[in-house]
């Protein structure tokens, strides 16, 4: 028997939507949750495929989120969009700000989007290249859990952090990166745990400040930032910007919300999006040349641009229909769509 179980893509959708239903998010959620695994799976990208399926229901048996939350749009200001999620997961909240947003960056040249009061577990880069899609330049930050070290330090005060980028190309995907500011993300961490894996070395130091390649120590102990003290200070300007800018919460103050409980962290997030014909006095489409020139310029050295394994995996899997995921994880979410 395979160690991995493969799904069509409309199975996937079927067995995601029917878990988060079964398990108490109503059918907005259900679909707004499902679209971003589903995009994740998809891609190839499963730290935040369906095994977030299973954070999801954790954080909803805990018993703080809600699953029916309507989401509040605010218009605070001529570039400003305000988006409470009101206890809900996040997603929901970001489609239902995602057009105000498009449509102040366009009218104004740039325009911020604060989510507020949200449950977040999911990537960030279908959120910026939706932007993309829709002609716009944008960034993506949210803070996590008190997970990882500042550089020089021995104990969790940083999120894994996200950082995600998005830049629209006429005719072809958008160039997009969006990496945790942590060497690995915890979802990354967890896939290692699951798998029996050691750790690559400099990922992680144990409880007592040690490094480890213990999935588990790793865990218990903290995660380190990339790139050492530039990371670390991209991690806080992250917590800076998604955090006391927007009026919520660091990864800490997310991390001390939860009180032990396995939820998925509850914080803010924030989304900038830039109408680059605004900004280079309507000269968009000359500049989109030289855009293309550095991008071919990367890509004859032989080097790959960010994204490019993903729209690969994308064909490749919209192609022949099907996903593959672990056969322990499909095992695991046929036990939580009959709980
Ligand atoms: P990775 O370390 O896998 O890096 C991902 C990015 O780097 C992608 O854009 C990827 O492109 C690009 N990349 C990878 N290798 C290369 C290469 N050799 N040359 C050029 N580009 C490359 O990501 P992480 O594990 O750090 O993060 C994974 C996901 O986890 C992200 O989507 C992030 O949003 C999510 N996350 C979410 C958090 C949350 O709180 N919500 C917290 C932390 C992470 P490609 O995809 O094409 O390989
Ligand atoms: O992988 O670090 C992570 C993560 C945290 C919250 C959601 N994903």
């Amino acid at each position: 028997m395979s160690d991995n179980v493969t799904l069509s893509l409309a199975e996937m959708r079927e067995l995601s939507e029917t878990i988060l239903m079964g398990n108490g998010f109503n059918e907005d959620h259900a679909r707004s949750i499902t679209d971003i695994m589903y995009a994740c799976q998809q891609d190839d990208c499963h730290s935040h495929g369906l095994h977030r399926l299973l954070m999801c229901v954790e954080s909803i048996k805990s018993g703080r989120i809600d699953g029916t939350a309507v989401p509040t749009i605010t218009d605070a200001g001529p570039s400003v969009v305000r988006a409470n999620a009101n206890k809900g997961m996040s997603l929901l909240a970001l489609q239902a700000a995602l057009p105000q947003l498009i449509e102040k960056a366009k009218k104004n040249g740039i325009a911020a989007l604060a989510i507020n009061n949200c449950y977040h577990f999911s990537a960030l880069w279908p959120e910026v290249e939706k932007l993309s899609e829709a002609g716009l330049a944008a960034i993506a930050m949210v803070p996590s859990h008190a997970w990882v070290a500042p550089a020089g330090g021995t104990r969790g005060t940083l999120g894994t952090n996200p950082l995600a980028f998005s830049w629209p190309r006429r005719g072809k995907h958008p160039f997009t990166f969006d990496f945790a500011t942590s060497q690995f993300a915890r979802g990354e961490v967890e896939l290692y745990r699951r798998a029996g894996k050691a750790l690559p070395e400099g990922v992680a130091i144990d409880k007592d400040g040690k490094p480890t390649t213990d999935p588990e120590a790793a865990m218990n102990g903290a995660m380190l930032t990339f790139g050492g003290y530039k990371g670390s200070a991209l991690s806080i300007m992250i917590e800076l910007l998604a955090g006391p800018l927007i009026d919520d919460l660091t990864s800490k103050e997310s991390m001390d919300f939860a009180e032990g409980k396995p939820e998925a962290p509850y914080h803010g997030e924030i989304l900038i999006a830039i109408d680059p014909n605004l900004l280079s006095g309507g000269k968009a489409v000359a500049n989109d040349e030289r855009a293309e020139r550095l991008f071919a310029d990367i890509i004859d050295q032989g080097a790959r641009l960010p994204s490019q394994r993903r729209y690969v995996a994308r064909e490749k899997n919209m192609k022949r229909d099907a996903i593959e995921i672990p056969r322990t994880l499909y095992e695991e979410l046929l036990t939580l769509r009959q709980s």
